[in-house]
């Protein structure tokens, strides 16, 4: 692959061609396209989301709706290729054996961008930190410009020109870079997911670990013997026992501190659950490497309530409160939701299971979950992993689940949505899940 230098001058001189033309493909192509560099773009899908706003913009492009073939490869120096594309299938790998550089958005972005960039990754809670360590650094009087996956794709931020970049990154976004060198790189936590996309464990992990390569502060999370706990690191940790720089600490209540200094008590932050303290903890960490005085990362933490459907309050209906976490979409991030609750779950989940092992989430669901109601493509997988620690139903639709939820529930339970599966069997993304769950439940109470 090219370093930082050869791409910035090898840019003009190659033949790109953008595999994908979603919302990191179309960053890529009107990137490339706006300054002159010779791409063409190729799409499994006859009419991708973006093709219609990249002809407005560019009018006539060179754009294939084809599989990847041997002349489209044949013709490109370099693949921009898009994290919904798995590197491993044949002809990304065929593109490598030719010789082919083979990057993604990222690896483009590391190239052009000159202001600290924080790079964050995790299983869990990537975009709750990302946002809130631009909100610590926003109060702190910097300007700062926040995406990667997240939402708004890195490419697409640069015309912001700010202090900071804060980008959220996936393990397909790592996957495809080696140039990036972040000022902090922090992995909050691991658990199974994308196994769909990898080997195995292992190598997702390693994937994963790939943000710390070239990084000059890394941020480490001493509770998850998974990531990684190198000596000069600054590290995280829920445990008041531990020696971590930023942690849990145990005095007169409980807090959020750096060393002995307790910096803010946890009823004065709105995000609630253990793992949202050891979020506020982990972006504690990575704004105060940056030099934001205390005062703003304490004051984001006093105001940021989250982001919408991650642990979402929908309702209360007779005694009944009803949840939307439908980014709960992998084991840990369902399992950390459900025993953040105080009530009694009735568990509404299902989708799609990334090949991950849904027994390992069986104990939670025993001490706390009375009824799931469980729906979409990997609905049987759960019921067979689960059936002997709860009762368990089967449904077809999300109005189906909230039917049912809200005739066997009574006052003082949770119905919470918390999948741990992705939504694409059922829906185009986790927030249309959200939606149609919110949706349910405000008919409900119209009733
Ligand atoms: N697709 C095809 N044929 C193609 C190209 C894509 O069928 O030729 C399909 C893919 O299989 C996928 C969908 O189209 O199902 C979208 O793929 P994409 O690569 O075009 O995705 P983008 O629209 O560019 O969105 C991506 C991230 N999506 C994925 O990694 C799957 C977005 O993260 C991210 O916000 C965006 O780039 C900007 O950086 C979403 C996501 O689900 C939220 N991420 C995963 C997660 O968080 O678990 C990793
Ligand atoms: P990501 O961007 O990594 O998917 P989010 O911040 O969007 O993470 O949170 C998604 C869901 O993951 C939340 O709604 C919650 O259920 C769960 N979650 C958030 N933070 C953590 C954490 N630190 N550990 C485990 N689960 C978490």
């Amino acid at each position: 692959m090219l370093n930082v230098n050869q791409q910035k001058t090898a840019l003009q001189d190659i033949n790109y061609l953008v595999v994908g033309l979603g919302v990191t493909g179309y960053s890529v192509a009107r990137y490339l396209l706006a300054h002159g560099y010779r791409c063409r773009m190729q799409d499994t899908r006859e009419l991708p989301p973006f093709l219609g706003k990249l002809s407005a913009e560019f009018g006539e492009i060179e754009f294939r709706a084809q599989p990847l073939d041997i002349d489209l490869i044949g013709w490109a120096d370099a693949l921009v290729v898009s994290p919904g594309i798995s590197i491993r299938q044949d002809a990304i790998q065929q593109a490598l054996d030719l010789g082919k550089v083979v990057i993604g958005d990222i690896e483009l972005f590391a190239g052009l961008v000159d202001k600290p960039v924080i790079a964050i990754t995790g299983s869990n809670g990537k975009s709750t930190v990302t946002t809130l360590v631009g909100e610590m650094i926003r109060r702190d009087d910097k300007t700062v410009a926040v995406g990667g996956n997240i939402g708004t794709a890195a490419l697409d931020l640069l015309e912001q020109n700010p202090d900071f970049y804060v980008l959220e990154l996936s393990s397909y976004q790592l996957e495809t870079t080696t140039s990036l060198q972040p000022r902090v790189a922090a992995l909050l936590n691991l658990c199974e997911d994308h196994l769909d996309r990898y080997a195995g464990y292992a190598e997702y992990i390693q994937t994963k670990l790939r943000i710390y390569d070239n990084a000059s502060v890394c941020v480490s999370n001493l509770d998850d013997e998974v990531t990684r706990h190198d000596a000069g690191d600054i590290s995280f940790s829920l445990n008041s026992d531990s020696d971590a720089d930023f942690r849990l600490l145990e005095k007169n209540g409980l807090w959020l501190a750096h060393g002995d200094e307790c910096w803010i008590e946890v009823n004065d932050i709105k995000l609630s659950g253990r793992h949202n303290w050891a979020n506020c903890l982990a972006a504690m960490a990575i704004a105060h490497s940056v030099g934001v005085s205390r005062k703003a990362i304490v004051s984001a933490m006093e105001e940021f309530a989250g982001i919408p459907h991650r642990g979402q309050w929908v309702a209360e209906i007779d005694g009944v409160e009803w949840i939307n976490d439908s980014k709960a979409t992998n084991i840990g991030a369902a399992q950390a939701s459900i025993e953040g609750r105080e009530r009694p779950v009735i568990l509404i989940a299902g989708g799609q299971s990334k090949g991950a092992d849904m027994a390992l989430m069986s104990e939670t669901i025993k001490q706390k979950v009375k009824l799931a109601l469980l729906l979409g493509e990997d609905a049987s997988r759960l019921q067979l992993a689960w059936q002997d620690a709860t009762r368990i139903e089967r449904v077809r639709t999300m109005q189906e689940a909230v039917q049912r939820a809200h005739e066997v529930a009574s006052s003082g339970d949770c119905v919470l949505l918390a999948p741990a599966c992705a939504s694409f069997d059922m829906y185009p993304k986790f927030e249309a899940r959200g939606d149609d769950f919110m949706q349910r439940v405000k008919e409900l109470s119209d009733d």
